[in-house]
Parts: C-alpha cells; sequence; structure tokens
C-alpha cells in the first residue's frame, strides 16, 4: 500500500473550521482564517499556497503502483502545436529541438534532448487532476527540475520558473509558472517519456513539466524556454499563465 496523504481533504477541513486533530491546540488554521491576515496575504490564493507550505511544504503527492495506472489518460488542451517551427522540429523526431534556460541565473544554458535524457532521471506514478473534471493516473519519467535549475545557478533575486510554451490559443503563447519551492520539490519533472513510452506529441512531446500538487492546467506542454523572473508581472497578461489570464484560474492550484 502506498502513502496517500489526502491533501485536499485536510486542507478543506482546515479551511470550514473543523480542526484536523493533528494540528488541535495549533491556531495556524484560526489565523489564516483571519481577515488581517487574508489581507496580508493579498488574497485567498495566496492564502491556499502559504496554508499548503506551512503545514508541509516539500511533502509528496500521492504515488500509486503499476496496477493502478489508468488504461486510459486523455489528452486536454491543444494536442498539436501549429507552429511551423514546432512542426518543423517534430518531422525531424525533436532531433533539432534543444531546452533553453535563462532569465535570473548565473549562466544561461540549453540542453538537447539527448542531453536531458542523460541527466538523472525520476520516474513517478502519479494521478493528474483536470480542474475540468476528470483525472488518470499515469507514470512520468523525466529530469528534476530542481537539477536543471542547479546546472544553470540561481541568481539572489530568482522567484518564479516559467514555462513558454510552442502552442497557443487564440493568438497567444500558452505558457505557465511556479514558485521555487515547488521548483526545487523532488517531484517537479520536466518529463520526456510517459508509461514507459516516449512521450507523444499529444502529451506535449519532447518535454512537459509535472508538478504533482497542482491541477492539470499547470503542467505545460511542449516547453520550449524556461525563464527565472522575480515577478511575473511582466509575463503574458501578468497572471503567471494563459488559463489564469484568460479566464482566471487560479496561479496556486494546489490539489
Ligand atoms: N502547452 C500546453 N500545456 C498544457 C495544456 C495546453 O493546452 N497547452 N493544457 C493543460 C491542461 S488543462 C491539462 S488537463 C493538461 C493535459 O495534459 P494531457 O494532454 O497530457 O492529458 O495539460 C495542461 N498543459
Ligand atoms: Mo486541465
Amino acid at each position: 500500500m502506498v502513502y496517500r496523504p489526502t491533501r485536499r481533504g485536510f486542507l478543506t477541513a482546515g479551511l470550514v473550521g473543523i480542526a484536523p486533530i493533528v494540528l488541535s491546540g495549533c491556531d495556524v488554521f484560526g489565523l489564516a482564517r483571519s481577515q488581517a491576515v487574508i489581507d496580508a496575504l493579498g488574497s485567498a490564493d495566496d492564502l491556499a499556497r502559504h496554508l499548503q507550505r506551512l503545514i508541509g511544504g516539500d511533502a509528496l503527492a500521492p504515488e500509486f503502483e503499476e496496477a493502478e495506472m489508468s488504461p486510459v489518460f486523455r489528452t486536454n488542451g491543444n494536442t498539436m502545436p501549429s507552429s511551423t517551427t514546432y512542426q518543423t522540429l517534430a518531422a525531424g523526431g525533436f532531433s533539432g529541438w534543444s531546452l533553453g534556460l535563462d532569465g535570473l541565473v548565473e549562466r544561461p544554458v540549453r540542453f538537447t534532448l539527448a542531453e536531458i535524457m542523460a541527466m538523472p532521471a525520476r520516474t513517478q506514478i502519479t494521478r493528474h487532476d483536470c480542474v475540468e473534471g476528470w483525472s488518470a493516473i499515469g507514470k512520468w519519467t523525466g529530469v528534476p527540475l530542481g537539477h536543471l535549475l542547479g546546472e544553470a545557478g540561481l541568481r539572489a533575486e530568482a522567484r518564479y520558473v516559467v514555462f513558454h510554451c510552442a502552442d497557443e490559443f487564440d493568438g497567444s503563447n500558452y505558457y505557465e509558472s511556479i514558485d521555487l519551492a515547488d521548483a526545487r520539490h523532488p517531484q517537479t519533472i520536466l518529463a520526456y517519456a510517459m508509461n514507459g513510452a516516449p512521450l507523444s506529441i499529444g502529451h506535449g512531446a519532447p518535454l512537459r513539466l509535472r508538478v504533482e500538487r497542482q491541477l492539470g492546467y499547470k503542467h505545460a506542454k511542449y516547453v520550449m524556454q524556461i525563464e527565472v523572473v522575480a515577478s511575473l508581472a511582466g509575463i503574458g497578461g501578468g497572471r503567471g499563465g494563459y488559463w489564469e489570464d484568460a479566464i482566471g484560474y487560479d496561479w496556486y492550484a494546489g490539489i
């Protein structure tokens, strides 16, 4: 049996005021419900993120057994970027593709897919939860994002990691972003394989983010460039992600 914390239930219980037994006597949730604290943190979105950090900043998302993998793992959102650049790279089996990592780093770096596949790898069987109401359990293999960040070296001002993608909706490129706590989390990987096979184009080839403690839209597919920034204000519409900008989805989509 694999250990499965129920983070969502735990958080929800705390937020509606049913003090979890392990925290009885602790005033973390009472404090967090006070309007002064919500004002100080800026929003309920920030509150959820800070709460998740308080009760276990590096807690792992549940992992599953091979036998629990979903027989069908659907695709969602874009399933084939329309740009000529991407389609040319795909036609060449992504041999001409490379990932750039720049912004607030000591040394901007660029890696081919072969170089990324030769790096330390992590495989994890996790459940993907889409905000639209479906879930699937799949196996992902990739390089921990923390390893890549270590190769480039973060500058002191670094706060967020932004993923620029190859695809677009209505002329706006898909993008997503996470903070450094999630960027360095051991289950945050850039995956090039799914269910033991090379990542398909539908699922985000050649490289897609897995950030297991957050909802599906945070898991950027078709990652072309990674940028480290101090603020999300200058990126896209300024809310940290395509759907955050377009329809107001939460930036911190904790599960
Ligand atoms: N680049 C890009 N990443 C994306 C999307 C997208 O349309 N474009 N859709 C998101 C959503 S809403 C979900 S649920 C997952 C779906 O991943 P899958 O197609 O591998 O199931 O990708 C996320 N990442
Ligand atoms: Mo989604």
